[in-house]
């Protein structure tokens, strides 16, 4: 027995865990943080894997740390993958007594393992070749040592190893973060003159700004920070110009729509909400944005639509999809343009699906198809449990409070009602008994102009004398047809959720 770190079980196993530490890195630093990093086919397997009451518990309990949770398994798994590949690299060198294996041996078997799940060919060089260098470290390391080497320097040889490794980790981060596409809304270019009407956005913009209520850190009425739910949390990377949307399935006649075509056509800017069924009562999921994109109906006559139920599935390019009336699409819009900017990748670069009134997860990010169907079939969230391609639940937030110094109080925050549209919004300050109006914003605009916009929340603002002692707030909206917002309550799962938001004041 020699003093070769790779002679051990724990030298043999820091040192595969440490190639595969390096192999994740150097497929982040040549992918950045798209599909083709090797994680993401495995996150995806697992979301798609994952029983729904799971999703569901962990929308509704854990939000977002159930993604992370996901997305950390993922990592592990992937990691583990490697580890094996470097394990029988080197085991298989050892028992063949040939040198060269393991290097050798972990980049080919890595190389597999990354075109397995990615299908990327060149890419997969990333894994392997960062892989086979710890290996290949390791063994040079251990060949400096010689058998009569002291065991502190085994043990100085394993740090290296692990160092190396973790260097390698830090220079892919470094890498691929330079390499993943910004997400930040805020980061997209601005939409090229040539297909959006460029004033009549600004004018729009400007009109919301004017008529936005001063609520402190709250949104405006075009959101600063627009949430964000995906199935995975590695968003698709599209390109434009290979990207193509096809109508397929109960039609006269399939046809396919590339991005060039799509902005040749008349274009319009839309005010419009969208809210979460997922989200809490008085949750953030909730979010206005100008779209810029084209309507959807006259491409679907142009398909001819011949539906057995009229109904309708979207797919997108994360293996999403979604099944509502044919109807509500109609209405619809295919957007590749948000608050003058072009379609964050966030938000479904580089088209994608809008449907008003209905809640948000049916208006389908980085859309690429739309199959008219011959009967009913359950989207990716109603398999799960989710009754969520309905219109929405009408809701007015309460999230905006201060205590102003004459010792009066202001209370605001927004109202959305889908197409039922905002008409007032009411406060009581006693629990529920008697009921005040509160200023409401002006509705913002329609599309071509003319009246208001049809499917966009507003915000309210209320300012009042607190009763000595304590007093419950509660708040809830009036639509155009004096419907009132539901007063049952409901938890989010399955239905979206449902009540009047109220607080009580001590
Ligand atoms: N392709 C795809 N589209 C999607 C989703 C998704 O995960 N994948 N999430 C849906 C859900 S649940 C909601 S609430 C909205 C959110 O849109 P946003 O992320 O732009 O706010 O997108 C919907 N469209
Ligand atoms: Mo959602």
């Amino acid at each position: 027995m020699t003093d070769d770190l790779l002679d051990t079980r724990g030298g043999r196993l820091l040192v595969s865990v440490a190639a595969a530490v390096a192999g994740l890195a150097g497929s982040y630093a040549l992918s950045g943080y798209t599909p083709t990093f090797v994680v993401s086919p495995v996150e995806r397997a697992l979301t798609r894997a994952m029983p729904g009451i799971v999703v569901s518990t962990a929308i509704s309990t854990l939000g977002s740390l159930g993604q992370q949770l996901n997305l950390l398994l993922a990592v592990c798994l992937t990691g583990l993958l490697v580890a094996l590949a470097a394990r029988a690299a080197i085991l298989t060198g050892q028992a063949a007594n040939n040198r060269l294996v393991p290097a050798v041996g972990t980049a080919a078997l890595t190389w597999g393992v990354a075109v397995v799940l990615t299908g990327e060919s060149v890419l997969a060089a990333g894994p392997a070749v960062a892989a086979a260098a710890v290996v290949a470290l390791a063994q040079t390391l251990d060949s400096f040592g010689g058998p009569v080497a002291p065991i502190s320097s085994k043990r100085r040889r394993a740090l290296s190893t692990t160092g190396v490794a973790l260097g390698a980790a830090l220079l892919g981060y470094a890498a691929g973060e330079r390499r993943s596409p910004r997400t930040a809304d805020d980061d997209a270019p601005s939409l090229p003159t040539a297909s959006a009407d460029v004033a009549d956005i600004q004018r729009k913009l400007a009109i919301a700004e004017d008529a936005s209520l001063d609520l402190g850190d709250i949104d405006p009425l075009v959101s600063e920070r627009f949430y964000e739910v995906d199935i995975n949390s590695i968003d698709p990377d599209l390109d434009a110009g290979t990207w193509s949307l096809s109508i397929t399935g109960a039609v006269e006649e399939e046809i396919t729509v590339d991005y060039e075509e799509i902005q040749s056509m008349a274009a319009e800017n839309r005010f419009e909400t969208l809210r979460c069924v997922g989200e809490q009562l008085n949750g953030y999921k909730m979010d206005t944005a100008l779209w810029t994109g084209v309507p959807i109906e006259p491409l679907l006559d142009e398909a001819g639509v011949q539906s057995g139920c009229d109904c309708v599935m979207l797919r997108a390019d994360d293996d999403y999809f979604e099944e509502f009336p044919i109807e509500a699409l109609r209405r619809g819009m295919l957007a590749y343009g948000m608050n003058g900017k072009v379609l964050p990748r966030g938000h479904g670069y580089p088209v994608r699906a809008l449907v008003p009134g209905h809640w948000g997860e049916i208006n389908v990010k980085w859309l690429t198809e739309i199959e008219v169907l011959e009967r009913e079939a359950d989207g990716y969230w109603e398999r799960r449990g989710w009754h969520g391609t309905g219109p929405v639940i009408p809701v007015a937030k309460l999230h905006y409070e201060s205590l102003l110094d004459d010792g009066r109080r202001r209370v605001g925050g927004h109202a959305y009602a889908g197409l039922r549209g905002v008409e007032r919004v009411e406060v009581s300050t006693d629990g529920g008994e008697t009921w005040a109006d509160a200023t409401l914003s002006d509705p913002l605009p329609a599309a071509d102009g003319e009246g208001r916009a049809g499917d966009a929340w507003r915000q309210w603002e209320y300012t009042y004398d607190p009763p000595a002692g304590g007093h419950t707030l509660v708040v809830r909206m009036v639509d155009r047809d004096d419907g009132v917002q539901p007063e049952a309550e409901a938890d989010p799962y399955p239905n979206g959720p449902s009540g009047w938001v109220s607080k009580r004041y001590a």
